[in-house]
């Protein structure tokens, strides 16, 4: 599509651009009228890869030309609008450009005669990089129990928040051993959102993600650096920051029988204040199955990574171990303990009204410890009595939904199991890559051309983590099964989170033209500090304004909204970013793939 015409043309601007470096004149840009960047014309606004797929939509298109201009305004490559075969949520036709054949490194707009410019992008090697890797950093500003210092932190230093070394046992969590009141330490952790408090089972898949991140793309990962205090010591930075949460976990077993608590939390939400300013009284509350599945299947997988780093951390690895498998038995002798905070409440002091994370159904759970235990020791034994195909659903991981997880593991490391691995494995396999046909299909004839955009479903609370969980289940897919379009619509996810989506927003802070500048996160708010802390995902679209702020559609896709009061659609959590962190991270990892031919 590139044709003669257009050739000259970039001669013709380069021999400009030339002149103008000898000259130092300024080349005569034409005088295109811009202002509605990004308005009509969507695209992911930090840019594309050399030789990876490039798709731009277009709103309200009138004809059907499209162009790639420099930023200064002059055409390298012109194209042809398709028109989607599928309207938006909304009703509405997109015109979809696509200019996967232009190559040339640079920065470019996507201009549409009648509709108007995208915001400017990059095409470029490694251009996820920076944001990948800052969606790993932002943990390092999540931290709870250390103070951010300026050489790490920049600008958004801060004061030590929640020491967490006189936590309180909560009624509801007391026993003989450790009666109510008792004060236990139980310090680090990262803090799981826009609130200060700790919550083992959000932490579980968020540790977990991150864990087979590094697990997955070791070499990749070990480049990855992240400026944080531990820097340098011979572990991956990635690895250094899960050791921060992993290790608060670590304290949140009871030593006496295995079962882990609930949460570490406040009575109450803080108010939107600096951390070091709550100083309200910190509980430990009940313990409960999905909490101790959780724990025991996070540090089963972590003793696992960590049994290669016995120089740097000697006996973590078998600590780790062994408090997972005392977890284990624990949930095995009760395996059934919900964590229902309203009946909780009836009973116990103080009342408790932080997140609940409360789940219910704990068949996922057990396959997924289960799964980590059995890799991990080698040992059949955890499998005994779980039934892996409890059903057919193959749900893309939430917090309160880790079956795949459980798989995930069991595949990978399918070859260590040799002769005697478990016989469902074969038909996991075809499920999981049967789940992966089932999401690919029919993506190009959305609107956006994406996984994401095929079901109003996919826009709840935290939305843009489904975006990427369902990025991750395809990149799993993609391992066991190379086939290219797996991950070409893995990417077309991230493409969808940084910016080719219903709100035209960059949905991490820092990264691209339009982004979240008021998360509903207590720091960013509180800190007097114009722009967010970065590399920080919104939790997105939401049509269901559970915290009663209205969206400017109640389309699923355009229900967004830049508000810090909107904790539903604004909200910053630690298992939101994980799967954010893991596709970015995995897409750079496997960009090679994207040269190779089709
Ligand atoms: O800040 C809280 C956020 O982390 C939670 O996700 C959300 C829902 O549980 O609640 C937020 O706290 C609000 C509370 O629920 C109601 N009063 C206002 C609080 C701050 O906006
Ligand atoms: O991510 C959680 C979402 O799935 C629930 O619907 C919602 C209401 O219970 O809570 C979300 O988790 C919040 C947690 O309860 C408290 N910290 C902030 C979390 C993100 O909003």
């Amino acid at each position: 599509m590139c044709n003669k015409y257009l050739q000259g043309y970039i001669k013709n601007y380069c021999c400009l651009l030339a002149a103008a470096f000898v000259f130092g004149v300024q080349p005569a840009f034409s005088q295109q009228k811009t202002g509605n960047e990004g308005v009509n014309v969507r695209l992911n606004q930090t840019g594309f890869y050399p030789a990876g797929p490039k798709i731009g939509i277009v709103l309200n298109s009138k004809g059907d030309d499209f162009y790639i201009q420099t930023t200064a305004k002059k055409n390298v490559y012109a194209g042809k609008l398709k028109k989607s075969i599928k309207p938006t949520f909304g009703g509405a036709y997109t015109g979809i450009a696509d200019f996967s054949e232009f190559k040339t490194a640079g920065k470019y707009l996507l201009y549409v005669p009648g509709s108007g410019y995208s915001f400017p992008f990059e095409i470029k090697r490694a251009v996820y990089h920076d944001v990948a890797a800052a969606s790993i950093k932002a943990y390092y500003f999540m931290r709870a129990s250390i103070a951010l210092n300026e050489k790490y932190a920049g600008k958004w230093s801060r004061a030590e928040g929640h020491p967490d070394t006189s936590v309180l046992i909560h009624a509801s969590a007391a026993n003989s051993g450790r009666p109510a009141g008792t004060v236990i330490s139980s310090p680090r952790g990262w803090y799981d959102a826009g609130d200060y408090n700790k919550y083992i089972v959000n932490s579980g898949i968020t540790t977990s993600t991150l864990l087979s991140l590094y697990e997955d793309f070791p070499a990749y990962m070990k480049t990855v650096k992240l400026n944080i205090p531990e820097s340098g010591n011979g572990l991956p930075d990635i690895l250094n920051e899960v050791l921060w949460n992993m290790r608060w976990m670590l304290t949140m077993q009871d030593p006496a029988d295995g079962g882990v608590y609930h949460k570490l939390t406040n009575a109450a939400f803080d108010k939107m204040e600096m951390p070091d300013k709550s100083t309200e009284p910190r509980f430990v509350v009940q313990k409960g199955t999905a909490a101790t599945l959780d724990f025991a299947a996070v540090l089963a997988q972590a003793s696992r990574v960590f049994s290669k780093f016995k120089t740097q951390l000697p006996g973590l690895a078998d600590s780790c171990l062994t408090q997972a498998s005392k977890a284990w038995d624990w949930a095995v002798k009760n395996p059934n303990v919900v964590y229902n905070q309203d009946t909780m409440n009836k009973q116990f002091e103080p009342k408790v009204a932080t997140g609940a994370y409360g789940d219910r159904n704990f068949k996922d759970e057990f396959i997924w410890a289960a799964s980590e235990l059995t890799v991990a020791t080698q040992k059949p034994g955890f499998l005994k009595d779980i039934n892996l195909l409890p059903d057919t659903t193959m749900p893309v991981p939430t917090w309160s939904q880790v079956k795949l997880l459980g798989y995930y593991t069991l595949l990978k490391n399918n070859k260590a199991f040799g002769p005697n691995g478990p016989k469902e494995l074969s038909e996991i396999k075809k499920r999981l890559l049967a789940a992966a046909d089932n999401m690919i299909a029919g993506a190009d004839e959305t609107a956006y051309q994406t996984v994401m955009n095929k079901s109003a479903r996919h826009f709840g609370w935290g939305s843009n983590s489904e975006a990427a969980n369902e990025g991750i289940l395809l990149i799993q897919a993609y391992r066991l099964s190379p086939n290219k379009k797996y991950l070409d619509y893995a990417l077309a996810n991230l493409d969808y989170i940084l910016g080719r989506n219903g709100a035209g927003y960059s949905y991490i802070t820092g990264y691209g033209s339009k982004m979240p500048i008021h998360p509903h996160h207590r720091p960013s708010v509180a800190d007097g500090i114009a722009d967010p802390i970065p590399g920080l995902l919104a939790g997105g679209a939401n049509p269901g304004m559970q915290d009663g702020i209205k969206v400017p559609s109640t389309n699923p896709d355009e229900a967004y909204i830049d508000d810090d009061r909107a904790y539903a659609a604004n909200e910053i959590a630690i298992n939101w970013n994980a799967p954010f962190a893991y596709l970015a991270n995995a897409i750079e990892a496997l960009q090679a793939e994207f040269r190779k031919s089709k």
